[in-house]
């Protein structure tokens, strides 16, 4: 009997850029993330002769399905588990959104897995698992606003902030470039810290975190955007400050940035949150949404534009 979880993809406000170590995702700094309602991974996990992974129902290849593989070894080491697997994934990311889906896809396999072994966990144990597949998907496991604590292998969990928020915060995903991202996290994270900003970066973290948390237990729409604009810049400069510098902008992604702010300065609220790729998301009010995805839509050809607001934590489907 197979068991099927499901995991909501969540955007840092406060980023993960940079690990302490790589093998077990600690990461140097701690982060604070929404949980997105639109955007989330069906995982189901079964028992089988052999390993297998399909991803929306296609049969991925052995290379394609190694980093699924090697964390579900991990976890069957840690429990004695001696079984393979049929492990099958359902991506209800839009493709048009432009959206990293392995904080939704490593919340929901390690959810599976617990649930299919009856793997008697707590949310931050779940957490610190779910860490070990990929750093963003430790904040996955919980719905609306999450803290992933730096730390040691034991103490790096996330845990909840507030699983559901009040406040009137959209988050609009702009598609712009559809193509996939030429440097991985992993790598991006490895470069940027050649940069000699890369010391500030860290530094800064404790401030702005702290900072963010005050924005959100305020409910104060204009400190928590600025503040997420200014963290997402700050990480960025550290790319183009890397040795080799690299960026993950692009041409359109300069063009919608100075969208932003020229909506501002006529009065329309909006800031932009940039992750590992050139598509940009946009934090707004709900009296904003439709006048910003028309200002969207009247610059770029063909964008797509997708509202999103808080999600929910982890939850079993069978
Ligand atoms: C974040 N990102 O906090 C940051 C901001 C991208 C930019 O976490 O190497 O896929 O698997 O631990 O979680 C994306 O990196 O990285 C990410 P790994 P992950 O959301």
């Amino acid at each position: 009997m197979k068991k099927t979880a499901r995991a909501h993809t969540n955007i840092a406000l406060i980023k993960y850029w940079g690990k302490k170590d790589p093998k077990l995702r600690l990461p140097l700094m701690s982060s604070l993330s929404m949980t997105l309602d639109k955007f989330y991974t069906d995982t189901s996990i079964e028992a089988a002769e052999e390993n297998s992974f399909y991803l929306n129902n296609e049969k991925q290849t052995s290379n394609a399905s190694k980093r699924v593989f090697s964390y579900l070894e991990m976890l069957k080491k840690k429990y004695d588990i001696t079984d393979n697997f049929t492990v099958s994934s359902i991506n209800h990311v839009p493709t048009a959104a432009g959206l990293a889906s392995s904080s939704s896809a490593f919340a929901a396999l390690a959810s599976a897995f617990c649930a299919y072994y009856n793997i008697n966990v707590d949310k931050k144990e779940l957490s610190r698992l779910a860490r070990m597949g990929s750093g963003s998907a430790s904040r996955s496991i919980y719905g609306g606003f999450a803290i992933w604590q730096k730390g040691d292998d034991n103490s790096s969990f996330a845990y909840s902030l507030d699983e559901k928020p009040k406040m009137d915060l959209h988050l609009l995903a702009i598609e712009l470039n559809k193509n996939q991202k030429s440097i991985s996290s992993t790598k991006g994270m490895e470069l940027a810290q050649t940069s000699s900003f890369f010391e500030t970066w860290i530094q800064k973290n404790d401030s702005e975190l702290n900072e963010m948390i005050q924005a959100i237990k305020d409910e104060d729409f204009t400190k928590l955007g600025s503040l997420a604009e200014l963290n997402a810049s700050e990480m960025h400069a550290v790319n183009l400050s890397a040795q080799p510098p690299f960026t993950y902008f692009e041409p359109d992604t300069i063009k919608a940035i100075k969208l932003v702010e020229n909506m501002r300065t006529q009065g329309i609220e909006c800031y932009y949150t940039i992750d590992a790729g050139p598509n940009v998301k946009v934090l707004c009010q709900l009296r904003n949404v439709k006048d910003i995805k028309q200002r969207f839509e009247s610059s770029f050809n063909n964008v797509t534009i997708i509202d999103a607001s808080f999600g929910p934590g982890v939850s079993y489907l069978d």
